[in-house]
């Protein structure tokens, strides 16, 4: 590959991805760094006006604490979060997030994100945490803050972030590469900020054939966040965390805003609301199967149940809720124009982010006033920042964090000068848009300060960086090799494309680390087997090959994702009982155990090339009752 040209880059702060973690990372790190000194320095492989998760728009902000208006506290929120994720949190994290996150999203009203307004002119809340917002443009509003912030010539659209470069414990930068020309570049940095997203196409997904791609988070988010910091060695948590969302059938329209705003019911195919016959079996799961919201994994769970029974489909009822809505109107004159606004609300909360879904209803004459439409439980994805809890193991708020929860720089992970926000950062979930804008925020202050107390530029070895420039351009040269081998270039014995890569990697999940065809189920032996189809495949990883720039991206895209598939294979095997039904099932230890009210955290050990398995135990910062040890916590 001697004709890519190489390109080298100094910096002090490097950001890699600029979704929203990312973008309120630029924003925040220009502020601290012109009073330091300090150079900041952003890389994207897509160009972030149209980003990450929020490209398509968004229909609601689902964190506003309102903390100013009295409307709730820092604790409600971490109740909240510990409560939905069945007591596995960090209370710090979260807390830190919540206490900031009004600002942020003052300031993206500021910029200009329209957010709804009631006639007092108060902000219209979806549910108690969420705010309805016209959302279209809303990667394009914070994207365009980042951009004046940090400065065009300061960040790098288009490059594909592959890997760390480190010197021992501490990251020196990272390499990449143009996924438009022929460019391989090395980032010189004293501190790096990862967030680059979670990760969706690890297990297979429902849609196939003419839906095939279609997912619910956005299919460009291919775990590169976990790669970078897993092969960094940073102890990583919660990584058999994975978030099942439940969303309209097809074309994944989310569900929140019928479940909240329009207080839809969800029925099965006899007419019955499973949170109500199933309430029974939320028993089996106390304390978390009697708080309030119940967690979004047992309503999974309970849905679930009925689809196992044979009781689906399952429908979400738009047409009683619009006319119930409707109905409540005194006047007909204005229950007509009532139904009209609903009904062309709904198509909005699709249109601000799901616009496949709309298309959806329009080719199949679905009018959500008048007919039902049906939901089901997606694929697996990996996403620290919505009801999912995978990421790097961060450093909390000196403030805020128990003794062994803090190591200097908060947000830091145990590499020093490797940062986290977003979905790259763990045990801190129910962050969404705006407060993992929020948290990018506070990780970047954290690493312009690191800079500013670390002013020595790290070395970076020459050998290193040569190594990984073979390594990451050798998918091209090995196709360039072998290409002639075979009339039909997709197949041939020395090499094996990135799609092909990717079902392989999409079936092992599925059928062994409980994806949809197993029906979320998996055991210990399921797992261990699993496993020795990774390592195989991970054999394999070193024969992709790809036949331009895009394969090249595909093929790093998805060693990203095998990455990721065995942080979590792993460290389902390792959590040895089924604390979140609803997400995965371990049939072999069917229940929650006390033993287990602790993180699972993982660390991969670059120069031995050993996995270690870590029990970190939990600790809360406000008082907390558990039914599960009969003692209050502190
Ligand atoms: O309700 C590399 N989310 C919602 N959040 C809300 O606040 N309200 C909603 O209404 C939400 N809904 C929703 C949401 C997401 C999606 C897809 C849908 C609906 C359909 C969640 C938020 O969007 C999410 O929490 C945040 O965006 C997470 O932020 P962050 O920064 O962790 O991830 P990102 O924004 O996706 O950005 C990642 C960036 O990294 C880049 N990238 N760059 C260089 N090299 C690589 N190798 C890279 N790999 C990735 C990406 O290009 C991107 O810019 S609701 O339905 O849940
Ligand atoms: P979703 O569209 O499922 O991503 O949900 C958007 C927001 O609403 C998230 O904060 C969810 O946790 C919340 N939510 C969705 N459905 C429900 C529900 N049935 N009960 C309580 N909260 C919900």
């Amino acid at each position: 590959m001697g004709k890519f040209e190489t390109v080298e880059v100094n910096t002090d702060l490097l950001i890699v991805g600029g979704g929203m973690a990312g973008c309120g990372a630029a924003v925040e790190a220009a502020y601290w760094a012109k009073q330091h000194g300090v150079k900041v320095t952003l890389v994207d492989k897509a160009a972030i006006d149209r980003s990450g998760a929020v490209a398509m728009g968004l229909s609601a902000i689902n964190q506003y604490v309102g903390l100013k208006d009295g409307q709730n506290t820092v604790k409600d929120y971490v109740d909240y979060v510990r409560n939905d994720l069945m007591g596995i949190t960090r209370e710090d994290l979260v807390a830190d997030i919540a206490r900031h996150v009004d600002s942020s999203v003052h300031l993206f009203e500021k910029w200009g994100l329209p957010i709804w307004k009631d006639e007092e002119g108060n902000y219209v809340h979806e549910g108690r945490w969420q705010l309805m917002i016209n959302g279209e443009s809303y990667k394009v509003v914070v994207s365009e803050a980042a951009k004046n912030a940090l400065g065009i010539d300061n960040i790098y659209e288009r490059v594909c972030i592959v890997a760390p470069l480190t010197d021992g414990n501490r990251v020196t930068g990272a390499v990449g590469f143009s996924v438009r020309e022929e460019k391989f570049y090395i980032f010189r940095a004293k501190a790096v900020l990862v967030s680059m997203g979670g990760a969706v196409h690890v297990f297979k997904p429902r849609s196939s054939g003419e839906g095939m791609g279609r997912a619910w988070y956005p299919p460009w988010n291919s775990g590169s966040s976990a790669y970078f910091t897993i092969a960094a060695g940073a102890e990583m948590t919660c990584q058999e965390v994975r978030f099942i969302p439940v969303r309209f059938k097809d074309a994944y329209g989310p569900v929140g805003a019928w479940f909240l705003l329009f207080k839809a019911r969800a029925t099965n195919g006899l007419g019955e609301n499973y949170m109500e016959t199933r309430k029974p079996e939320l028993n089996k799961w106390v304390p978390y199967g009697h708080v309030k919201p119940c967690p979004a994994n047992l309503r999974n769970w309970l849905m679930l149940l009925d689809v196992f029974d044979g009781k689906g489909p399952i429908f979400m009822r738009t047409e009683e809720a619009i006319q119930k809505i409707a109905a409540g109107e005194d006047d007909p004159k204005k229950a007509k124009k009532r139904l009209k606004e609903l009904e062309s609300e709904a198509w909005e909360d699709f249109l601000d982010m799901t616009i496949s879904q709309a298309i959806l209803w329009a080719g199949t004459n679905v009018e959500p006033e008048a007919k039902a439409s049906e939901i089901a439980a997606a694929e697996p994805y990996f996403i620290g920042s919505h009801s999912g809890a995978s990421g790097a193991w961060v450093s909390g708020p000196e403030d805020l964090a128990p003794e062994q929860y803090f190591w200097g720089y908060e947000y830091m992970s145990t590499v020093e000068g490797l940062f986290c926000a977003g979905d790259a950062s763990g045990a801190s979930s129910h962050k969404f848009s705006s407060g993992s804008f929020t948290e990018g925020r506070l990780a970047a202050k954290s690493a312009v300060r690191y800079c500013a107390e670390h002013p020595e530029q790290p070395a970076v070895d020459p050998a290193q960086a040569e190594a990984m420039r073979e390594r990451i351009l050798r998918p091209m040269a090995l196709f360039e090799q072998h290409k002639g081998e075979t009339t039909d270039a997709t197949i041939n014995a020395n090499y094996i494309r990135p799609k092909m890569f990717m079902f392989r990697l999409q079936k092992i999940m599925d059928e062994y680390a409980g994806g949809v065809t197993s029906q979320f189920r998996t055991s210990k032996a399921l797992l261990e087997r699993g496993l020795d189809l990774i390592g195989m495949l991970k054999e394999d990883a070193e024969k992709l090959a790809a036949a331009d720039l895009h394969e090249l991206l595909r093929c790093w895209e998805n060693i990203h994702r095998m990455w990721q598939a065995e942080a979590h294979v792993r460290t389902i095997l390792f959590r040895n009982e089924t604390r979140w039904p609803g997400y995965y099932f371990r049939s072999d230890t069917p229940g929650l155990d006390p033993d287990w009210q602790v993180f699972a955290n993982c660390r991969y050990d670059p120069a031995t090339k050993e996995w270690e398995m870590i029990k970190r135990p939990i600790e809360s910062i406000f008082p907390v009752y558990s039914e599960l040890n009969g003692e209050a916590g502190g």
